[in-house]
């Protein structure tokens, strides 16, 4: 087969995509609803913020915005994870960036499966956010056992699907039928199985030990648990989904609403219960939910870290959980941090506190060749020959995410891991390095400088 025939990994990941909306939409018809509420607000924010339209028209996001979305698994073992990299590398997603949550009291390790280059988010920049339950944390080793014991049984990839990832691994590629295949084959792995492969009480004991270990062991495959859509305004949208019958968490996770919106504002709604045949009894399990999210600047090493700064005060001055009782303090302590961080895509620039991508105008076209034109950055951002739009963020934030774990796994009977980090595991288990999303984004940014020295006849700007 030549290689011209083979489908880019972009195009199967941007039908993957597709089909995993489509089936999510079946599967849980208040996803639905969301993706609804979702293009309303976004039609809205675009047409009474033109602005907005005009940033994401600079950055191309506003052509990815209504297919942007991520999912969520659980796996196992050590070979699922293995396995499930081969799965998404197909799709050229990789794993990004190591998060650990056990610090919040959820015994899972994570990564984020998604494309690294700009070129490729653009095309499709669907993650996944994959998490390896950690047997190991958990101080009961019968349960241990009979959790290993079970996982160990059971296969999440079909062998048409395993069959095809070899091939594409050998051959360099799959062609555009052998593609299509491959889709419907790995969207298998992500299905909701009603059947459970446990009884009944194996259940309730798993259940007992954590909610998530239940989840993660009970059943045949690791089910998508949320799939969540890009909002441009994530208020109004907390707002808006009690008068649609979708009750949202307490808190908006991530960082205060804001003018120029930075890395990730999250909410999600509760689970739901469901059905399920244990191979004894009926029963039903709650683990599957909704979620929305609100994009914005990827923030450099000194933004991040004072983010990571302004959030922990926050929660010191709240002196507890963020929940129902306490949101509306909450909100304003988090306000009134954030009065730190300046609100300014300038500003936000010459602190080096985001990535920038970097354009050149109509006006540094025509001045090419010109003498006297400036010719560093800064001169040529002042004369207007070249615009800047911040990185849009692509990953995750692990207090968030602990969040959103916890308002679905319910309150009840929170762990104690201590703080477990261990990435190496975590990439031996993987068989591969995490990519670390910092030097992505400074890659990104540069390959964006050097375009505009470029295409303005300039040497290194
Ligand atoms: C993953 C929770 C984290 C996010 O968006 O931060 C997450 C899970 O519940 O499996 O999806
Ligand atoms: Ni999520």
């Amino acid at each position: 087969m030549p290689a011209h025939d083979f489908v880019s990994p972009d195009s199967i990941r941007a039908q993957f995509s597709a089909a995993m909306s489509l089936m999510y939409k079946q599967e849980v018809p208040l996803y639905g609803t969301l993706l609804e509420l979702v293009s309303e607000i976004n039609q809205q924010v675009m047409a009474e913020q033109p602005q907005v339209a005009e940033a994401l028209r600079w950055t191309g996001e506003i052509e990815r915005l209504d297919q942007e979305r991520h999912g969520a698994i659980r796996v196992g073992t050590a070979a699922e994870l293995a396995t499930i990299a081969r799965l998404f590398a197909v799709m050229g997603m990789h794993p990004v960036g190591y998060y650990d949550l056990s610090s919040a009291g959820v015994p899972v390790h994570s990564t984020a499966f998604r494309a690294v280059h700009e070129q490729s988010l653009h095309i499709s920049p669907f993650r996944v956010f994959t998490s390896l339950l950690r047997l190991e944390l958990i101080d009961n080793p019968p349960l241990r056992e009979l959790a290993q014991g079970i996982l160990g049984q059971r296969q999440i990839f079909t062998p048409r699907a395993l069959e095809l990832i070899a091939q594409c691994e050998r051959e360099g590629g799959l062609n555009a039928s052998d593609a299509e295949t491959f889709v419907s084959e790995a969207l298998h792995t992500f299905r909701w199985h009603h059947d459970a492969t446990v009884t009944a009480e194996q259940y309730q004991q798993l259940h007992d030990q954590h909610r998530l270990i239940a989840d993660v062991v009970a059943f045949k495959g690791p089910h998508i648990n949320h799939l969540t859509p890009r909002t441009l305004d994530i208020d109004a949208i907390q707002a808006g989904m009690p008068a649609k019958g979708i009750p949202p968490k307490a808190v908006v996770e991530g960082p205060p609403t804001r003018r120029h919106p930075i890395l990730l504002r999250q909410t999600s709604f509760k689970a739901l219960q469901e059905k399920v045949a244990f191979s004894d009894a009926q029963g039903s399990h709650t683990a599957r939910f909704g979620e929305i999210e609100q994009r914005g600047a990827a923030l450099t090493p000194k933004g991040r870290e004072l983010y990571d700064r302004l959030l922990d005060a926050t929660r010191a001055a709240l002196g507890g959980v963020p929940a129902e009782a306490n949101a509306e303090r909450y909100r304003s302590l988090l306000e009134q941090q954030f009065a730190a961080f300046p609100d300014d895509l300038g500003q936000m620039r010459e602190q080096g506190l985001a990535y920038f991508r970097y354009f050149a105008t109509e006006q540094g076209l025509a001045a090419r060749g010109l003498a006297g034109r400036p010719t560093t950055l800064q001169g040529l951002i002042d004369a207007g020959h070249v615009h800047f739009e911040a990185l849009v963020y692509e990953d995750f934030l692990p207090v968030s995410a602990a969040g959103i774990f916890q308002s679905n796994l319910g309150d009840e009977g929170q762990a104690e891991y201590g703080s477990n980090a261990n990435r190496e595991a975590f990439e031996q288990a993987l068989g591969l390095e995490v990519q670390d999303e910092l030097a992505l984004y400074a890659q990104s940014e540069r390959r964006s400088l050097q375009a505009c020295a470029q295409v303005l006849d300039l040497g290194a700007m």
